[in-house]
């Protein structure tokens, strides 16, 4: 099909979404890979008659694509890309003004923490925490003050909460909040919060989406047109656009976004099985996974959520042993981020969340002794005999 033959790809299933939508063969030539166009301008027949793009951090036909793609895999209207995750966050925020306030989940990715209550502050935007799993407590903060924007992640970063996207849409709107949701964690595959109710959905696709640990990237997906256009205006005006090539390798990765979540959560779940029986002898303190029947997130999730996904957090006895168990894995890489092919480990105290006070952190349970597991798409029992191996050195 010839890319300008626009296919309502939404009457379809989402793996075959997440080949085809935006990916068609290039009308040009039939490449069957959309081609990379890297170019920082486009000739114009004459001063403003143009092809339909001016200048790349404007429009760019592979970042096109991109967007295109997100925006069908989310099933909303419109999707933009952006440099990161946190370029995506903050040109987010670029649509508070000065005096506006932001109400934001409080188990959250330590860099939005960061970017709130260090950045958008200097011009008194202001941001709440709440714990948004409590939907008594998030009502009553929502009707104490005036917030334009709720910002919730589910499952949190890195306490694996599930917030109720559906119920917390409600109570926001009924207060005159719009709501971001914050997908990275589950991906699109996973949980689609504008069909929920959300008025925003933003990734990081440094994770899921691009799947293989090799960019950083960002998008923003919504139905709100008046968003949009207002986001898209931002995109350009700020400009922290991501480059062709990216976006290329973005896209290459959502061609089997299915086929690896699938793998990640069927993973994921036998190593949470595995270290709640170590739980069980004592040898650990806790585990978060809401994929575990006795999580007290289980049934929301079984509700929201595809699957219950590849990320899972665990606390040891001490600071010294979960060090010491890190440096003994050989399969898990010590390393931030997530959602790559390869199995990743972390302390988030130290690591993706040092950025937030020690007080604060401990109260929100990211202890000194919290471990953050990123589960591959590896052998599950080359995974689980890994694990087992460390916790016996560590011990
Ligand atoms: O790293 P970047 O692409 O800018 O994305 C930021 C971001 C946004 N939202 C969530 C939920 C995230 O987890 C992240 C980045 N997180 C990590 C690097 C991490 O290891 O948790």
């Amino acid at each position: 099909m010839a890319n300008d033959d626009r296919e309502d790809w939404n009457r379809y299933g989402f793996s075959t979404k997440a080949v085809h939508a935006g990916q068609e063969p290039d009308i040009l030539t039939g490449s069957v890979s959309v081609p990379i166009y890297l170019t920082s301008t486009y000739a114009q027949e004459s001063p403003g008659v143009t092809k339909g793009f001016e200048y790349s951090r404007t429009g760019n036909p592979t970042r096109q694509a991109l967007e295109r793609s997100i925006a069908s895999l989310e099933s909303a209207k419109f999707g933009l890309a952006f440099s990161s995750g946190m370029a995506a966050i903050s040109t987010i925020g670029n649509l508070l003004r000065s005096g506006d306030r932001i109400l934001i989940c409080d188990d959250t990715y330590g860099g939005t923490y960061r970017v709130f209550t260090r950045v958008f502050s200097k011009f008194s935007i202001g941001a709440d925490f709440v714990d948004a799993t409590r939907l008594d407590v998030l009502e009553s903060a929502l009707k104490s003050k005036h917030y334009s924007f709720l910002l919730i992640e589910s499952p949190t970063n890195p306490m694996l909460k599930v917030i109720d996207i559906e119920k917390s849409c409600e109570l926001a709107h009924s207060n005159g909040s719009k709501v971001i949701v914050d997908n990275t964690f589950t991906s699109p595959y996973v949980s689609n919060p504008l069909a929920m109710g959300a008025d925003i959905v933003v990734h990081s696709t440094t994770k899921y989406l691009a799947g293989h640990s090799d960019i950083i990237g960002g998008a923003v997906a919504t139905n709100d047109s008046q968003l949009h256009q207002d986001l898209k205006f931002l995109q350009n005006a700020v400009g922290a656009v991501p480059s062709p090539f990216d976006c290329w390798l973005v896209l290459r990765g959502i061609r089997t976004l299915a086929l690896r979540m699938d793998r990640h959560f069927e993973n994921a779940l036998a190593l949470a099985q595995f270290i709640q029986k170590l739980k069980e002898e004592g040898r650990v303190k806790s585990v978060n996974y809401p994929g575990l029947p006795d999580s007290p997130f289980h049934n929301l999730a079984a509700k929201q959520m595809r699957n219950f996904g590849g990320m899972l957090s665990f606390e040891m006895n001490s600071k010294k042993q979960a060090v010491s168990f890190t440096q003994h894995l050989k399969l898990f890489t010590i390393a931030e981020s997530l959602g790559g092919v390869e199995s990743l480990v972390e302390l988030p105290a130290i690591m993706t969340h040092a950025s937030i006070p020690e007080q604060e952190r401990n109260a929100k349970g990211v202890t000194d002794s919290l471990i953050r597991i990123s589960t591959g798409v590896e052998d599950k029992q080359d995974l689980i005999n890994d694990l087992r191996q460390a916790f016996k050195a560590a011990s």
